[in-house]
This record gives C-alpha cells, sequence and structure tokens, in this order.
C-alpha cells in the first residue's frame, strides 16, 4: 500500500508544471461554473400573463441570434415580455426559449408559433403563398448554414470574443476544449469539415443572395416587416456590431471597411502633412488629426490593427469589393431595423444588464 502511494507521488512530482497548473484551472474553472450556475437557478416568481424570455446574457453584446429574433418579434407585435439571463437551459438544451404561464416553449421557431396562436396575431397576414416560401428559404439559409459560418469565425477561428464576453483568465485553459467541441458539433452538421476560405466563400454566398434580393427594399418583403425579419435581423447583427472586427464583418461591411482603411493610411500612415497643408492648416495640426483618426478608428475595431495589417485588409476589400458591392445595403438595413425596433439599443445591448426591457 505503502509503496503504491510513494508511486503515485513519484508520478505526480514527475509531471511537469505547466501540466499539473492547466489540470487545476480547468478543475477550478469547471467548479467556478458549476457554483455560480447554482446559485443563479435559484427559484424564481414567474408573472402571470407575460412571456419570460430566456438567454443566457444580455449586453455589452447580443450574440444569440436566434433570441434577438424572438425579442424583436415581440417588440414588433408588443406582446409583453420580461428577460430571463440567469443562464438556466432550457428543455431542448439550447437558447433561447420561454416560459408563459405553466407552458415552457423551446425553439425560436416554436415560439413564435405559440405567440402567434396564444395572441391571436401573425406580422405574415397577408403574405402570398410565393412571398412566405422565399421568406422561409432565406430564414432557414441564414439560421441553419450562415449562422454556422459566423460561429466558426467568432468562436473557433479567432478568440478575442472570448476576451469580449470577459471570459474570466483562470478559465482561457478551457478554451481549446471549447474549440474542439465546437468543430466536433460543427464536423457533425457538415461546415466544420471545410477549409477557413471555403467557410468564408459559403458565408459570402449567402450574404450576396440576401443581399441581391433584398435590393433598395426596406424590409425582406418590401415596405412592411415579415416575421423572417427578424431572423434575418438577428443573424445579420452578428456580422455587423458582433464580430469584433473579424471576417464575418468584413465580408459584410466590405466598402466600409475599405473606406476606414483608406482614412487610416491617408491620416495615420502616410501623407497627413500633405492633405493639411493642402487644405490650409499649419504642420502642428498634423498631431490632433491624426490622434482623432486614431481614436474614431479605434472605437471601429480596424485602428488597433498594425499598418502592415491594414494593408492586408485594404488588399482583400479591393478584391471583395469588385464582386459585393451591394452589400451596403445589408449594412443598411441592420441600421433601420435597429431604429424602428429597437430605439433603445443601446441601453439594452450596449449598456446591457442594466436594465430589463419590457414592451
Ligand atoms: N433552432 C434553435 C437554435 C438555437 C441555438 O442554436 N441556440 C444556440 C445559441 S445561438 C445555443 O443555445 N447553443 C448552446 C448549445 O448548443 O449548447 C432556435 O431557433 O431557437
Amino acid at each position: 500500500m505503502e509503496s503504491a502511494t510513494t508511486a503515485v507521488c513519484d508520478f505526480i512530482n514527475k509531471v511537469p508544471f505547466y501540466v499539473k497548473a492547466s489540470v487545476g484551472a480547468v478543475v477550478a474553472g469547471i467548479t467556478i461554473i458549476v457554483v455560480h450556475r447554482k446559485l443563479k437557478t435559484k427559484k424564481r416568481d414567474i408573472p402571470r400573463d407575460a412571456i419570460i424570455l430566456h438567454q443566457p446574457w444580455y449586453g455589452p453584446y447580443q450574440m444569440v441570434p436566434f433570441a434577438l429574433k424572438v425579442e424583436t418579434y415581440l417588440r414588433i407585435m408588443k406582446i409583453p415580455y420580461k428577460l430571463d439571463v440567469s443562464d438556466e437551459k432550457g428543455p431542448k438544451g439550447k437558447y433561447p426559449w420561454i416560459e408563459y404561464n405553466d407552458q415552457v416553449i423551446p425553439d425560436s421557431s416554436f415560439i413564435i408559433k405559440f405567440v402567434n396562436k396564444t395572441f391571436n396575431v401573425d406580422l405574415d397576414k397577408g403574405l402570398n403563398p410565393e412571398q412566405l416560401a422565399v421568406a422561409h428559404g432565406f430564414r432557414k439559409m441564414l439560421e441553419e448554414n450562415t449562422y454556422w459560418a459566423i460561429i466558426m469565425n467568432r468562436w473557433y477561428f479567432e478568440s478575442t470574443a472570448f476576451k469580449k464576453v470577459g471570459l474570466p483568465w483562470i478559465l482561457s485553459p478551457l478554451i481549446p476544449y471549447f474549440k474542439r467541441s465546437l468543430l466536433n458539433t460543427t464536423y457533425n452538421h457538415g461546415i466544420g469539415r471545410h477549409s477557413h476560405d471555403e467557410i468564408n466563400e459559403i458565408m459570402k454566398e449567402d450574404l450576396n443572395a440576401v443581399s441581391k434580393f433584398l435590393g433598395k427594399k426596406r424590409f425582406l418583403l418590401g415596405d412592411k416587416p415579415c416575421q423572417a425579419d427578424c431572423a434575418v435581423f438577428g443573424q445579420l447583427v452578428q456580422c455587423y456590431w458582433h464580430s469584433f472586427g473579424n471576417i464575418s464583418e468584413k465580408t459584410l461591411k466590405g466598402g466600409n471597411v475599405y473606406a476606414l482603411t483608406v482614412a487610416l493610411d491617408r491620416w495615420v500612415y502616410n501623407g497627413s502633412r500633405k492633405v493639411l497643408a493642402f487644405m490650409g492648416f499649419p504642420g502642428f495640426v498634423e498631431y490632433f488629426a491624426r490622434r482623432m483618426v486614431k481614436k474614431a478608428t479605434w472605437a471601429h475595431g480596424i485602428g488597433r490593427h498594425t499598418q502592415e495589417e491594414v494593408y492586408g485588409i485594404m488588399r482583400e476589400d479591393i478584391g471583395n469589393l469588385s464582386n459585393f458591392l451591394e452589400f451596403p445595403n445589408l449594412c443598411l438595413y441592420c441600421e433601420r431595423m435597429k431604429e424602428t425596433f429597437w430605439p433603445d439599443w443601446d441601453d439594452c445591448i450596449t449598456h446591457g444588464g442594466t436594465r430589463e426591457a419590457t414592451s
């Protein structure tokens, strides 16, 4: 017995320090998550006759497109709701899910059907079968295909999002496990079998299809929004506001990022003195002009890259621009949906967690 204990101790002593530290961090991380969940899922009072919309967190980013879709629908239809961000998973193990009196309904599309039936509403009333079929096709494409490309770009090919959601450093050793699990899921879906370039190609083609179909219309099917607009908005927001400068954002914004790279190049890296002199400003203004542009582009994200990286982005954008000139209409669409149905977007999402949105 004693020799077995000695052998175990010897073995532990031989294990390199970084392995011990990683195992310790993983165990500590799992313990923190379990305790955190237990504390959060204590019994709540559920108000009667209001929808309780469950999603994992709220702000400063809304990274759950399916929850954004449901919330947007509830706002458009003026249905009373309350958010629950206690991170409690629903019966199908995904977000969003809702509670309404004694009923529990998971899955965004089933939730919308339930809302329509319970409150006797339907945003798609009056649409003809052909329009409904097209809307269904676009929704499914974005939710079952594009979504996975966005997720891979955000969580698998890049790691910035982990910082943005405030993952404590002690949990960072879990990132490779999370990535492996995501790869397994997406491998089973199919998209995870493709290379990064191929996945981006898939995403570009999807965005291009939505962009071409949307054209100059205000919403997917015309002047009025339909149910699918909530889904389209949910997914596009992920590229437009919540991709932290990664390839999903670059693909959607194309021309915008290009304009910013040109501004950076002109004002920060090259030629600012010449441009200012041409405009009649004295030389010392250059310092302030550079700082101003750097600050503005820092907030956007692109100003955080090195000169070399910015030139790389510029070259890529020039290539993309020739094929995807229409994408600015998708950016305007995001802005329009936000202005129309989310006038309190900044309070709710950007400064999220500080207030409860109710209709
Ligand atoms: N078909 C579902 C998809 C929901 C979904 O994929 N939700 C993701 C977040 S965007 C989720 O909960 N993932 C957690 C998991 O798979 O464990 C719906 O429309 O609600």
